[in-house]
C-alpha cells in the first residue's frame, strides 16, 4: 500500500481529506504538498538490490473534472538528491486515432493509436508506437510464391543471412559440372549470386566465428582423397572463397555448434565403399592457427544427419542412422557432452532414419525422426512407415515416444513458429511408386499432439526450410528427383 506510506503519521498535519463518494471512501490530494507525499523506493523493494525493470502499480483514481496539466503526475520516481524524473504517471485526455500510422512526436506522446487491420493498440512515447496489446499472427493458408529452378537437382538448401549483405540461400546440386548455387534474396525473390564448385555435393551448414562467416558442403562424390570443402566469406569481394579442405566418406550432413565458446563441425560419413560402418567425425577449431582439426570420433551405420541441441546446462547431439550394411531398422544413438566429449546417451530404435529434428515447445524438449524405408517387404509399402516425435522426460530422463506420424519415405522435419503457433512439415519423398505426393504441415495442439492442418503438393521433395523477411514468412522445398526447387508463402491473418 504504497499510499499508507506516503500519508501523514498521526499527529503531523494532514496534508490530505478524507471523503465519502457513494459508499467508497478516499483521500482528496488537492493542495497537498508534493514532498509530503514521497517515500524511498528502497523501502519498498527490500529484496531487490536494483530498482525493478518490470513492476505493477494498481491506483483508483476519481477526477471530478479534468485539467490536464502536463506537469503533474499521479505517481513519479525521481533520482535520489537530484530530483530529476525517472518515471512518472500523467493522467490525460485519451484520443484514440485509426488508420495508417499517424505520426508519433512530442506533441502525440501519450496517445493511443488502434491499428484495425494488425488488431494492435499502441500508444506514443514521444518518439514510436509502442505495443500495448497486439494479436498474435496466425496461419491463414499457403500460396506459391516463387518457382526456383537450379541446375541440377537440389539435395538441400541452406537459409542464412550476412549482415549488411542480405539473406541467401545455399542448394546443394547433384551434378558435379555445373556445381552448386548461392541465391541471394533480391527485389523479393531468390537470385544466383554465385556458383561454387562442389562434387555431388548432399547438404550445405552455414556458420560463424568470430564474426567470419562459413559455409561448409557435404561433398559424397567417391574419388581419391574425397573431400568436404569449408568456404569463408570474402567482405571485400563479396565472395565465398575456398578455406579448409577436410577429408569425408560418402558425407551426407554437416552440423555446426559451440560448447563453452568453443566452435564444432561433425561430418555424417555415410559410407566408404560399400562399407557402411564407419567412423563419423567430429572437428574442433583451433583458435591460433584458425583451423578446424579432429577432436573426435564416433561409430556411425550409414549416417544421413547429425543435429545439435542443448537442453539447459546439457548438450546433446544426435546421429541418423540409416543402414548398417543388412538392414535398416538400426539404432540411432543420442550422444551427451560430459568431461570434454561426446558419450552415449540413449540408443533409439528408427527405421531408415535420415534426419533428426530438435524443438522446444514451452518447457518440453522434443526430438522428431524421420524414417525412410523398411528393408523387409512385409507390410504394404516399405516407404509408408511411421516417423516418430520423442519427448524428453524429466522423470526417466530419457527420450519416450510421444507420437506417431504416417510418412512416405520420409527425409526431413523442420519446425517452425508463426505467432504462438508452432508447426512441423515433413518432406514425404516417395511412396514405393511416385515421387509426386504431398507433404504435410501439422500444427501442435497441445494434448492432441501434432495435427495435420496442410497439404503441399511436392515431387521428390528432400528438404523444408523455414524463412522470414520482411515480407513475410516462408517455406522452401528442394527436391532430389527434378531441377526445380519451390518456395511458398505462408499467409497469417
Ligand atoms: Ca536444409
Ligand atoms: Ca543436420
Ligand atoms: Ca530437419
Amino acid at each position: 500500500d504504497l499510499l499508507s506510506r506516503a500519508l501523514p503519521r498521526p499527529g503531523q498535519a494532514p496534508p490530505t481529506k478524507m471523503v465519502q463518494s457513494r459508499g467508497s471512501r478516499g483521500l482528496r490530494l488537492a493542495g497537498a504538498v508534493t514532498t509530503a507525499l514521497s517515500f524511498p523506493a528502497s523501502q519498498i523493494f527490500t529484496n531487490c538490490d536494483y530498482f525493478p525493470a518490470e513492476f505493477s502499480l494498481v491506483a483508483t483514481i476519481k477526477i471530478p473534472r479534468l485539467r490536464w496539466k502536463k506537469n503533474e503526475y499521479i505517481f513519479s520516481v525521481v533520482e535520489d538528491r537530484s530530483e530529476s524524473l525517472l518515471l512518472g504517471l500523467r493522467f490525460s485526455p485519451v484520443q484514440v486515432t485509426l488508420g495508417n500510422p499517424p505520426p508519433c512526436s512530442r506533441a502525440e506522446q501519450g496517445q493511443l493509436w488502434f491499428n484495425a487491420q494488425r488488431k494492435g493498440l499502441f500508444i506514443c512515447d514521444g518518439l514510436t508506437w509502442r505495443t500495448l496489446l497486439q494479436n498474435k499472427e496466425r496461419l491463414d493458408y499457403i500460396e506459391n510464391y516463387q518457382d526456383l529452378y537450379t541446375s541440377s537437382e537440389t539435395f538441400d538448401v541452406e537459409v542464412f543471412s550476412i549482415p549488411c549483405e542480405g539473406l541467401f540461400l545455399a542448394a546443394a546440386n547433384r551434378d558435379s559440372v555445373s556445381g552448386s548455387g548461392i541465391y541471394k534474396w533480391r527485389n523479393e525473390t531468390f537470385q544466383l549470386y554465385q556458383n561454387i564448385s562442389t562434387q555431388e555435393a548432399r547438404a550445405w551448414k552455414h556458420f560463424t566465428i568470430d564474426d567470419k562467416i562459413f559455409l561448409v558442403v557435404a561433398n559424397s562424390r567417391e574419388a581419391e582423397p574425397e573431400l568436404s570443402v569449408i568456404y569463408s566469406w570474402n567482405p571485400q569481394w563479396r565472395r565465398f572463397l575456398r578455406y579448409q579442405t577436410l577429408e569425408t566418406h560418402g558425407a551426407l550432413d554437416w552440423e555446426a555448434f559451440q560448447i563453452h565458446n568453443h566452435s564444432f563441425l561433425v561430418v555424417a560419413n555415410h559410407r566408404r565403399d560399400s562399407n557402411h560402418n564407419i567412423h563419423s567425425v567430429i572437428y574442433r577449431w583451433n583458435q591460433d592457427t584458425k583451423m578446424f582439426e579432429v577432436n573426435q570420433t564416433l561409430s556411425t551405420s550409414g549416417a544421413y544427419d547429425w543435429e545439435f541441441f542443448t537442453v539447459g546446462p546439457y548438450h546433446f547431439l544426435v546421429v541418423a542412422n540409416t543402414f548398417d550394411g543388412q538392414t535398416t531398422s538400426i539404432s540411432s544413438t543420442v550422444y551427451i557432452w560430459l568431461d570434454g566429449r561426446f558419450q552415449t546417451f540413449q540408443n533409439i530404435p528408427t527405421v531408415g532414419a535420415t534426419d533428426w529434428e530438435a524443438f522446444q515447445i514451452g518447457d518440453r524438449f522434443f526430438l522428431a525422426v524421420a524414417n525412410s524405408q523398411r528393408v523387409s517387404d512385409r507390410g504394404p509399402s516399405p516407404y509408408s512407415i511411421n516417423s516418430t516425435v520423442y519427448e524428453l522426460s524429466t522423470l526417466t530422463q530419457t527420450f519416450i515416444r510421444f507420437q506417431d506420424i504416417l510418412t512416405h519415405s520420409a527425409v526431413d522435419w523442420e519446425f517452425f513458429t508463426i505467432g504462438d503457433e508452432k508447426f512441423l512439415v515433413v518432406a514425404n519423398s516417395y511412396d514405393g511408386t511416385s515421387y509426386s505426393l504431398n507433404s504435410v504441415v501439422y500444427r501442435w495442439q497441445g494434448y492432441e499432439g501434432f495435427v495435420p492442418v496442410h497439404s503441399l503438393p511436392t515431387f521428390g521433395c528432400r528438404d523444408w526450410e523455414h524463412f522470414s523477411t520482411d515480407e513475410g514468412s516462408f517455406l522452401i522445398y528442394s527436391s532430389a528427383t527434378s531441377r526445380l526447387s519451390k518456395v511458398f508463402r505462408l499467409k497469417t491473418y
